[in-house]
């Protein structure tokens, strides 16, 4: 973007002021001394770590964008005004499709997309007047970073973290890639809109798993410091049950297969057995059956193989499913179950098959219902849990009585709901009587006794996926030797850079198109000098954003991928700042590899990111901000006319961080008129530089203490939009001090317009550090150290009221100024001579002028 002035229309030089003119010379004078820098280790001050999400270089910066930025900003000035070092980094997350599939438009070089785009998005920041150290800047395309993606690959890969298997992927058959399960939308690929299949695939995966436990448990450390909303939803993703595994033979067949419950005291209520119809198991168990239900098992899987695992998991859909004519035996009763395939259970949750207890399971009720199937209940709901176990009155057959019906009016054979809460245990052998909490406990501890099954946990959180058949990413570095093994690319051969795209068919075509660049692709055998063959996947870019935070302390180092020694004394995090749509995945694999690196010794936290602010959308129109959908108000646009400070102050003032705002609401003008009186505050000061501060107009000195006073503790909840409205307050009330009060050579307003340039710094730092520069200082004000607030003014004014009654004054109190009605009329009443005065008089109005009067009149 180009600065040339655009023609000079009110909004630029309101009156005089010239926000262009002025916010062009401080990013000179910025651009010149480097201010922002993080001191290094001569530097005694505390330390602060201010991170917002780093940005990906799409072509298509917006106001949403802007906002971000500006928060990190605010968040960054405050500490160092605070008296912290503070580190403030940038880097660009540039890896990824939109380069590449640009790249295939035009029939260049994804590189040249992402660095013009860089180079561009670096001089809006720069025109933003964030305050970045820019001695740090990092992007993950630079074989300087992705050399350490590949280093972080090795280490996960010596640790058993990084395996590769074959495994059902979402495919788009049209994109010719593997599709997240956030990427299918509807069954359809996000992108082009193609409906996706299954495919097996074999895949790098790191074994995020490992780590579920401690990626939920560690999530109670962030209570309080990470929006409640994305801790929810972390603890969501991971979802961890409890229960048991249980081994159930079936016929005919050697070895045992493993089920996972949530209800193991419901064993004896199992009437039938289910296996994911795409699990090798239902593939085995059909192999021997006879043709006709291998026809109609592979027609019903082909099917299943043209829905996503969302739609399978949803429940209200028709059951379908394929009896596989095999049964399997009830460990606990030799029971006999008959072997069903049905969507409904899924490959790779638990061990991809279940035991199906219709009477007290929703799923298996509709199942059942559909295809006939008996339905056992083994849990009397109606029976109180509490208290002593009851004694069942039970038939000649085990089975209790049911003397009122209760029981047999919710029958869900008929009723059609499961029932699923807690109760007793009837029908059930040595648990009768037992509640469920107590059954579970006594069946596994007899299944443990038999051999035949264990407390166990299951994960709704899979292994992360992170091969793509793509080019414009971090190569994976591994090498397949002509006899069959899979040999790491040793760590002083990295990095392992990408060939050159030129020559190559970057087109999706199902295989990436590094496998396409022969000479690249060719390569030996580390051990034994024979030719083998590179990988030809990249990896997923959320790989390259897992450890980012921490390339900042040392980004130039091409001798580790960090430091420990500068992680103890930075790390982690203190302020993370961005979008709540990295909610999930990005914050997860982050601290996932922060655990990693914690149990390699390498770093001494284990949560990488200590608070976590989301910001909310910026809509226009109703709709997030889009190039796609042409709803967008251009940053750079916006850095000219109404200019940064403008832009910065109505976003922050349009409301709460958290909450979304629409553009078409914020007012930049309203925004622009502020600023330009701040700046003719500063012009009216008419006091020399060196007058003693704690001097003059009294009420003006309190409005001024009193938001030195509150300014932090809002800045630390985020509440900026109070903080501006507070600013705006004391502006105006230093205007009126100077034009109707004390004059513009009180130290009172020169006092106030000083504290108005620091806190200003926070959200228009151009416009304050020309305030601060007409006021007789000397560069940077964003350096200032935070002014304290003089304790004796923060104590309440307060003032004499009258109290009359029927016109004749009874008493005379001391009250705060800024007391209300009912608070005033309350003393009055309470005051010991009013009552005597008052006696059994009553009263029949009560007029009440706070702060000053009080006037009751009597019968
Ligand atoms: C018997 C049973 C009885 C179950 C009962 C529940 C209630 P969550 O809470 O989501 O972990 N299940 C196990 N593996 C499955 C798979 N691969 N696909 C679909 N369902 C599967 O659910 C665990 C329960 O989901 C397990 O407990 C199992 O059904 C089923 F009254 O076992 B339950």
């Amino acid at each position: 973007m180009s600065q040339t002035p655009p023609p000079a229309t009110p909004s630029h030089a309101e009156r005089g002021f010239d926000a262009y003119a002025i916010q062009t010379k401080w990013q000179a004078l910025w651009a010149e001394h480097d201010p922002f820098r993080a001191g290094g280790d001569d530097d005694t001050r505390p330390r602060k770590y201010v991170l917002g999400m780093f940005p990906y270089p799409s072509g298509d910066m917006h106001m949403g964008h802007a906002e971000n930025y500006a928060y990190v900003d605010t968040v960054a000035r405050f500490w160092r005004h605070r008296g912290y070092n503070v580190l403030n980094p940038i880097g660009w997350d540039s890896f990824g499709l939109p380069a590449e599939n640009a790249a295939i438009q035009r029939g260049s070089d994804p590189r040249e997309w992402t660095y013009s785009n860089i180079a561009q998005q670096k001089e809006s920041l720069k025109h933003f007047g964030t305050s970045y150290d820019w001695s740090r800047v990092l992007h993950t395309s630079d074989p300087e970073y992705y050399r350490w993606n590949q280093w972080l690959f090795q280490r996960l890969y010596e640790r058993g973290l990084a395996y590769r298997k074959e495994s059902p992927v979402n495919w788009c058959p049209n994109d010719q890639t593997v599709l997240a399960n956030e990427q299918v939308v509807d069954g359809h690929c996000e992108r082009c809109g193609a409906e996706v299949v299954k495919k097996k695939l074999t895949q790098w995966y790191f074994k995020i798993t490992d780590y579920a436990d401690r990626l939920l448990d560690d999530l109670n450390q962030l209570e309080g410091f990470w929006p409640q909303k994305v801790i929810r939803m972390q603890r969501n993703w991971i979802g961890r049950s409890i229960g048991a595994d249980i081994d159930f033979e079936i016929e005919g067949r050697d070895g045992v297969v493993t089920v996972f419950s949530t209800r193991p005291d419901t064993l004896h209520g199992a009437t039938f057995f289910v296996v994911a119809p795409d699990s090798d198991l239902a593939a085995e168990l059909v192999a021997g059956a006879d043709a006709d239900v291998r026809l109609r098992f592979q027609a019903y899987l082909d099917q299943v193989q043209r829905q996503t695992e969302i739609e399978r998991q949803s429940t209200d859909r028709p059951k379908t499913g394929v009896f596989l004519g095999r049964y399997a035996v009830n460990p606990i009763n030799g029971e006999r179950l008959p072997v069903w395939a049905a969507d409904y259970v899924l490959a790779d949750y638990g061990h991809g098959a279940v035991m199906a207890v219709p009477a007290h399971d929703q799923r298996d009720l509709d199942f059942a219902r559909a295809f006939d199937l008996p339905v056992k209940v083994v849990v009397d709901t109606t029976a109180p849990v509490t208290g002593a176990i009851p004694v069942i009155d039970v038939d000649d057959e085990g089975v209790p009585l049911d003397p009122d019906g209760a029981l047999a009016e919710l029958d869900p054979a008929t009723t059609g709901v499961a029932l699923t809460g807690d109760g007793r245990l009837i029908n059930s052998g040595s648990l009768n009587g037992l509640s469920k909490r107590n059954a579970i406990a006594r069946v596994i501890e007899e299944l443990e006794a038999a051999g035949r099954g264990r407390a166990a946990k299951s994960f709704r959180l899979r292994d992360w996926l992170i091969s793509r058949q793509r080019f414009w990413g971090t190569p994976i570095p591994m090498i397949h030797t002509e006899d069959g093994r899979i040999v790491p690319v040793p760590d002083d051969q990295l990095p392992l850079r990408l060939p050159a795209a030129q020559g190559l068919d970057l087109a999706p075509k199902g295989t990436s198109p590094l496998g396409g660049a022969e000479e690249w692709m060719a390569t030996t055998d580390p051990e034994t000098g024979a030719p083998a063959r590179r990988d030809p996947d990249t990896m997923d870019t959320f790989v390259d954003s897992s450890w980012y935070f921490l390339r900042f302390l040392s980004p130039g180092d091409d001798t580790e991928a960090f430091s420990s020694r500068l992680a103890d004394k930075w790390a982690p995090v203190d302020s993370y700042i961005g979008g709540v749509e990295h909610a999930i995945l990005h914050l997860l694999y982050a601290r996932f590899i922060t655990k990693v690196l914690y149990d390699m010794g390498l770093i001494d936290f284990t949560e990488p990111f200590a608070t976590l602010i989301n910001q909310g959308m910026v809509l226009l129109g109703g709709s997030k901000m889009s190039k796609s959908k042409g709803n967008l108000v251009e940053f750079a646009a916006s850095m000219e006319d109404p200019g940064a400070d403008a832009s910065r102050v109505a976003i922050a003032f349009a409301g709460p961080v958290e909450d979304d705002i629409e553009w078409e609401d914020v007012s930049t003008t309203g925004a622009q008129k502020f600023l330009a009186r701040a700046w003719r505050v500063a012009k009216d000061v008419a006091s020399p530089t060196d007058v003693v501060w704690a001097e003059g107009d009294t009420a003006l000195r309190r409005v001024t203490h009193r938001l030195l006073a509150d300014a932090p503790g809002l800045v630390e909840q985020t509440k900026f939009n109070v903080v501006i409205a507070r600013l705006m307050e004391l502006v105006n009330a230093t205007r009126k001090t100077i034009d109707t009060g004390a004059g513009p050579a009180d130290p009172a307003v020169r006092e106030a317009a000083e504290v108005t340039a620091m806190i200003l710094d926070l959200f228009a730092p151009h416009t304050a550090e020309e305030l601060w520069e007409i006021l007789g200082y000397e560069p940077f004000v964003g350096l200032v150290p935070w002014r304290q607030a003089d304790p004796t003014l923060l104590v309440e004014e307060s003032v004499t009221a009258v109290v009359q009654i029927d016109g004749k004054v009874r008493a005379t109190l001391q009250v705060p100024a800024r007391i209300d009605g009912a608070e005033l009329e309350k003393l009055a009443r309470a005051d010991e001579r009013v009552a005597r005065a008052l006696g059994d008089r009553e009263v029949v109005r009560a007029v009440v002028r706070p702060p000053k009067v009080v006037s009751f009149s009597t019968k």
